[in-house]
């Protein structure tokens, strides 16, 4: 038996020419999958953001992991092989939280985690006979210590960065978040000594963890941090602002080779966050300085993340956004447009007050582009949401905010290494910030 793994691009530049993801990443879900699947069965991995799709070739069975972005390629993809007469399997965040949309564009899909599910679609694709749907129960991740397999991703261009999975999932419930209402918000971790084993066995020194807060449960953060130190590597990862409540915790993270975290600060206004259920603590006179002068005290580097458009947001609201990162020197920064992300409690409200644009299915929706706002702002129009954020971006991306933001001893100075990391991913994030704006979803207008 052949298997052929695919990671779907997202879509079309506004020029025309297809995007081609400069910074691309390992897919890491696809090589969890191949680690999982027996060795006598062959497998071809082929990302679609960097290659072309050997349609013709042979192949029994084809697995595409899809999020929401990327779904209209996914389906485009699944299309030519299932004309082919090929069976296609769709699985990832997408499918799971949109089942009935999937399964039309599929001979079978699985919602939740491979883990449990993919040796019995193995077994029924071999026999020729899959289900039409595989509800995977929850399980650890890569549990019985499966390994990625990464020789798959060579000379695929990634960035020189190992993606690794420790913990899954996330006990918070932000009513915007897709991972929320995935996990269900619950929190698995894997053990320990798994994921340093994991680590040892690939030769970078270099490494993300990919889970959605690393600070989740901090007993287990901690005893992961302490199996770090002896591997002298460095890394980075996600986490909540809480974390600096717990200088136990933040000196362990520190020793064990942290550079620093993509953090959710969100919005400035504490109505924001008490109505998306972020659990950040916004202090009414300081706001978040305190939490950022602690997290610089450990000379962290920190990817703040903002998401533009809740209701209280106004034109001027999230420029004082811009103002607040530039004072604060982040190292990097997103400035998200708000997404109603099907699954998640802001779709449905969304939904339910009749504000969503593009047919309430944005990510089909041949007129949608990349960036844009999907829904209608409580306090300003769509164009004006979209606007806002690409110039928020666009003066973020500057030589004068870059120039700015490098002066921070404690952080960006800190070391040879720090301002390497600074430059060689702000010019990344620059580039790709304008070559995406307007972008449209798959391939087919
Ligand atoms: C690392 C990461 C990134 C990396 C890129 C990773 C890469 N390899 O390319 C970076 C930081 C660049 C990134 C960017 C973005 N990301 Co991202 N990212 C993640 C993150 C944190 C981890 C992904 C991962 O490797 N997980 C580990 C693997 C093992 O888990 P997994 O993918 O979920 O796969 C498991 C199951 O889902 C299932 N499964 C998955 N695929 C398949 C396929 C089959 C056939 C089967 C059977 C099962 C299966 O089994 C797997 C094993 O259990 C996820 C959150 C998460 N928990 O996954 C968000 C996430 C996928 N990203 C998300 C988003 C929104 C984005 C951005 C759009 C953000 C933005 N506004 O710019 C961009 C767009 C990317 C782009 N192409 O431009 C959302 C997607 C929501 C959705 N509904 O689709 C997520 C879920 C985060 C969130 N908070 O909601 N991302
Ligand atoms: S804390 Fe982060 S990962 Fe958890 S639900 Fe909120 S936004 Fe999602």
């Amino acid at each position: 038996m052949h298997l052929t793994l695919i990671k779907p691009n997202m879509g079309v530049l506004a020029g025309g020419n297809r995007y081609k993801d400069t910074g691309r990443m390992e897919p890491l879900q696809l090589g969890v999958l191949a680690g999982m699947t027996p060795r006598n069965i062959e497998v071809s991995l082929f990302d679609d953001r960097c290659e072309d799709i050997p349609y013709e070739a042979r192949t029994d069975l084809v697995a595409i992991t899809v999020e929401t972005f990327t779904a209209r390629r996914a389906y485009e993809i699944a299309a030519e092989y299932r004309q082919r007469e090929v069976p296609v399997v769709l699985g990832g965040f997408h499918p799971t939280l949109c089942p009935q949309e999937a399964r039309a564009h599929a001979d079978s899909i699985v919602t939740g985690d491979a883990e449990a599910a993919w040796p019995e679609v193995l077994d029924d694709a071999a026999a020729g006979c899959l289900k039409p749907c595989y509800q995977a129960r929850a399980t650890d991740p890569q549990v019985g210590g499966t390994v990625p397999r990464r020789e798959l991703f060579r000379e695929k261009g990634y960035l020189p960065i190992t993606l690794v999975q420790f913990g899954r999932g996330c006990h918070h419930g932000c009513d915007y978040c897709a991972v929320g209402a995935y996990s269900k918000r619950q929190h698995t971790h894997r053990p320990v000594g798994d994921v340093i084993d994991e680590i040892r066995a690939q030769n970078r020194k270099f490494i993300f963890f990919v889970d959605d807060n690393i600070v989740a449960d901090r007993d287990a953060a901690k005893e992961l941090f302490r199996a770090l130190i002896p591997l002298k590597i460095k890394w980075v990862s996600q986490g909540t602002i809480d974390m600096v409540e717990d200088s136990q915790l933040m000196t362990l993270m520190r020793r064990s080779g942290c550079l620093g975290h993509v953090i959710g600060f969100e919005t400035l206004d504490p109505r924001n966050l008490a109505a998306s259920g972020k659990p950040n603590r916004l202090d009414l006179v300081s706001g978040y300085d305190e939490q950022i002068k602690a997290l610089k005290s450990y000379g962290l580097q920190t990817w703040a993340a903002f998401t533009l458009g809740y209701d209280c947001d106004t034109v001027e609201s999230l420029r004082g956004i811009l103002d607040f990162s530039l004072r604060h020197k982040f190292t990097f920064s997103a400035y998200n447009v708000l997404m109603p992300y099907p699954g998640t409690p802001f779709y449905e409200r969304m939904k339910r007050e009749d504000r969503l644009l593009y047919d309430g299915q944005w990510w089909l929706h041949p007129q949608y582009r990349v960036n844009h706002a999907s829904f209608v702002p409580a306090l300003m129009s769509p164009e004006a949401l979209t606007a806002t954020a690409f110039d928020i971006r666009k003066r973020w991306n500057g030589p004068l905010s870059l120039a700015k933001r490098f002066l921070d001893v404690r952080t960006n100075l800190r070391s040879v290494r720090s301002a390497a990391l600074f430059w060689s991913y702000n010019s990344l994030f620059r580039s790709e910030t304008f070559r995406k704006q307007n972008m449209s979803l798959g391939y087919t207008p």
